[in-house]
């Protein structure tokens, strides 16, 4: 069979089988939502649950990507498989480390233990949406170890990072406006792991002892997040972070934490898809004139939102 006429579960197949040039194909289907790639999901899914997914997140320009990077390195060196998927990256993500230690690392492991990808989010949840979800999936299916996920910006779709990802790495700079007081509200509840990264930069004592006054202030903490400092550039710490990543996995799976999240972030999925498929079903089976007349009695102030919206899905056929 050509590769072009792979059907979704020969396609899944493959995937499953450790063919990477394949896998970015079907990584685009999945993106793209193109014809199959429901199928391709669904003959995938039933294989994950087993990669560990640390997000990273940070300040535009944090060095989330180069530290991303030498984690990733230090890992395979530790005989993990990896795959990195930048979300929405502002910049691309350039593989530095790995790219320059893949003559080195073909002799040692195996090239394969290693995947990059960037994807834009087009999420509707602002950072990631149901699509990197699904990407996630696909990588857990094939076998990888670690999925490394950075996600650019400490802004809205950041609070949702927490449910896709079993560990969060918040990546701080000293100076540079990162003072923890101007955190965004909920960033430091999400952050299992702080990284300040660039510490050959001055600050980094004085954004360490505000990091544990406000750690010091919450309450019913159960959990200690640790504390990081990285020259991701000079690859320094970058044992301590992946050593911090570990502490944090160990005490989620004790814990039952890593369980809760899991279950709650797939729910979560779920119920997002089930809005959109009912939605879709309502476009496809409702009545276009009734419809019709209805945002004319709304226009009109004759019926209002909700009482409208509610007998309209009353003609429909759901119980
Ligand atoms: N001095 C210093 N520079 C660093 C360090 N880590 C990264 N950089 C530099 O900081 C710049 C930004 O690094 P990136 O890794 O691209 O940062 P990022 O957070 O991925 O950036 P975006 O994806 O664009 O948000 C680059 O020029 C890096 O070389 C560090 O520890 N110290
Ligand atoms: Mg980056």
């Amino acid at each position: 069979v050509s590769e072009q006429k792979l059907k979704p579960d020969e396609l899944a197949k493959e995937v499953l089988g450790g063919n990477r040039r394949l896998l970015a194909r079907a990584l685009t289907h999945i993106e793209n939502e193109s014809d199959g790639s429901a199928e391709l999901l669904n003959a995938l899914y039933p294989k994950t649950g087993n990669a560990y997914v640390v997000g990273f997140t940070g300040s535009p320009g944090a060095g989330k990507s180069t530290l991303v990077d030498r984690v990733a390195m230090n890992l395979v060196r530790r005989g993990k498989k990896v795959a990195v998927l930048a979300v929405d990256p502002s910049s691309p993500f350039t593989g530095g480390a790995i790219l320059g230690d893949r003559v080195r690392m073909s002799q040692a492991s195996d090239e394969s233990s290693i995947f990059i990808r960037s994807m834009a989010s087009r999420g509707a949840l602002g950072g990631l949406g149901p699509k990197t979800a699904e990407m996630i999936f696909a990588l857990d299916a094939v076998g990888f170890d670690f999925i490394l996920l950075e996600t650019v910006g400490v802004g809205q779709g950041e609070v949702e990072v927490v449910r896709t990802c079993d560990t969060v790495v918040l990546v701080l700079v000293p100076g540079m406006g990162d003072s923890v007081q101007a955190l965004k509200a909920g960033i430091l509840e999400i952050a299992d792991v702080f990284v300040i990264n660039k510490a050959d930069y001055d600050g980094a004592d004085r954004l360490e002892k505000e990091l544990l006054s406000m750690l010091g202030l919450r309450q019913n903490a159960v959990f200690d997040p640790p504390i990081v400092r990285t020259v991701a550039v000079e690859n320094r710490g970058i044992d301590e972070t992946v050593e911090a990543m570990e502490k944090h996995r160990a005490y989620a799976s004790e814990s039952g934490e890593r369980e809760t999240r899991r279950e709650s972030f797939l729910r979560q999925a779920f119920n997002i898809e089930l809005d959109s498929a009912l939605r879709d079903a309502f476009d496809k089976t409702v009545d276009e004139k009734l419809m019709l007349k209805l945002e004319k009695d709304l226009l009109e102030r004759k019926g209002d939102p909700r009482s409208l919206a509610r007998s309209l899905v009353a003609t429909l056929k759901l119980k």
